[in-house]
């Protein structure tokens, strides 16, 4: 029973994102492409190192009708964990949106390095500019609570996104998907790749790992993780939700309970640098690479390398299309990444606008229970949002994973 359910939340999300992505712009399409294929298809390590260089460069952006020079006052800042990563971008494509159909001022601001000082810096000056409010993927779980203690007190709510911030000042998280679930589809998948199983048509992953493990007598699977930093908190309640699901008893003896990690600190030098490591070593089988960026930077060693190690994890479909299998009829281990997932990224930031909003006039306050009504966004229908406890604090459920794979990334490469 709880298969099925399951099989039918990824079949639904599917279409239901597929329809709701169906109005994205296209310039922004094309423009994520072209940054993507300069970024990607960089061969030699000069041509990464001066993609990598022209990112670091970036230092913040403003957008939504802003430049940095503009007064923050009254703004909406969202700060991601660093600039140069399109999943970021497209969080905030979303957010923007969403404020701007309510007449309000986004604005983004995010830090060159990916480390908590660089943003705890930034969010001590947007403070002190008066901006309205701060949506926040954070760097770790530490060191932030003088400033978020600083925003509280000038009446400045901080909701958190993709990556958690403290609960105790925190409205609430949005949430992208269920935690366990990302793990264990990522580790389902992972399996099955190895064992060079196509992605089930049926969705249900598990039954396929259940049934393939069953006959498996080779010898006990190794896999590799290229996470964004170490101490990422979103990146790491994922590996957790890895090691969970490597404790059931269907991979014993089959699959190793200890995960190979390395930390490429979503840059894309590192990350490279990282999956190059694992290409020397060659003692894993698969890498799961919860991060787009360690998954794009992973899908370009491998190729190049001709290795033999597969890949799989969270990835933006534009991004992915040279080590992806393009149509039905490819063969799908022929690439380096035979399928992956990923959620619905603008309509996340688009959520955490709308409890934003909600946040500000007073309706919604982040406690268990509490909810907000997010208007109809793109092709999405109006929806009502609820509070639930997550840790020693709230979170919002925004999306469930999508998986993509020859059967449709001609469809997704377009629009994420
Ligand atoms: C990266 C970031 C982000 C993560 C996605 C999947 O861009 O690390 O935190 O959620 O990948």
């Amino acid at each position: 029973m709880k298969k099925f359910k399951k099989f039918v939340a990824l079949g639904l999300s599917a279409a239901m994102a597929a329809s709701a992505l169906a109005g994205c712009s296209t310039t922004k399409t094309t423009t994520t492409e072209a940054k993507t294929e300069a970024k990607t298809e960089a061969k030699g390590d000069a041509a990464t190192e001066a993609a990598a260089g022209e990112t670091k460069a970036e230092e913040t952006k403003a957008a939504g009708g802003s430049s940095s020079s503009d007064s923050m006052e009254g703004a909406h800042v969202f700060m991601f964990k660093s600039t140069g990563n399109t999943f970021g971008d497209l969080m905030f494509e979303g957010f923007n949106e969403y404020m701007e159909g309510e007449g309000q001022k986004a604005v983004y601001k995010s830090p060159a390095e990916t480390t908590v000082a660089a943003q705890v810096q930034l969010l001590d000056e947007l403070i002190t500019q008066k901006v309205a409010s701060i949506t926040i993927s954070t760097n770790g779980d530490a060191g932030y609570d003088e400033v978020f203690k600083k925003a509280k007190e000038a009446g400045i709510p901080i909701t958190s996104i993709d990556s958690e911030a403290n609960p105790e000042y925190r409205v609430t998280h949005i949430n992208q998907a269920e935690t366990q679930d990302i793990g264990s589809y990522l580790v389902q998948a992972a399996v099955l790749i190895t064992l060079g199983v196509d992605y089930p048509e049926d969705g249900d992953m598990k039954a396929a790992v259940e049934k393939e493990l069953g006959s498996y007598t080779g010898d006990e699977i190794k896999l590799g993780v290229l996470s964004a930093s170490i101490d990422t908190p979103v990146q790491n309640s994922w590996i957790a939700a890895m090691e969970t699901e490597l404790a059931d008893p269907v991979y014993s003896g089959k699959v190793s309970p200890d995960l190979d990690k390395k930390y490429g600190n979503d840059d894309l030098t590192e990350s490279t640098t990282q999956a190059q490591a694992f290409i020397a070593e060659n003692k894993v089988d698969c890498i799961i690479s919860p991060t787009t960026v360690g998954i794009a930077a992973a899908g370009n060693s491998l190729k190049s390398a001709n290795s033999e190690i597969r890949l799989t994890g969270l990835g933006l479909p534009s991004e992915m299309q040279s080590f992806m299998p393009k149509t039905a009829e490819d063969n799908a281990f022929d690439y380096v990444c035979p399928y992956m997932m990923l959620w619905d990224v603008i309509h996340l930031g688009a959520v955490s606008a709308a409890s934003t909003l909600a946040t500000l006039d007073g309706t919604f306050d982040g406690k268990v229970g509490s909810s907000f009504t997010m208007k109809a966004f793109r092709d999405y229908p109006e929806e009502k949002y609820e509070a639930y406890q997550s840790g020693d604090g709230t979170a919002v459920l925004a999306g469930t994973p999508y998986i993509f794979y020859k059967g449709n990334m001609t469809e997704w490469v377009g629009k994420l």
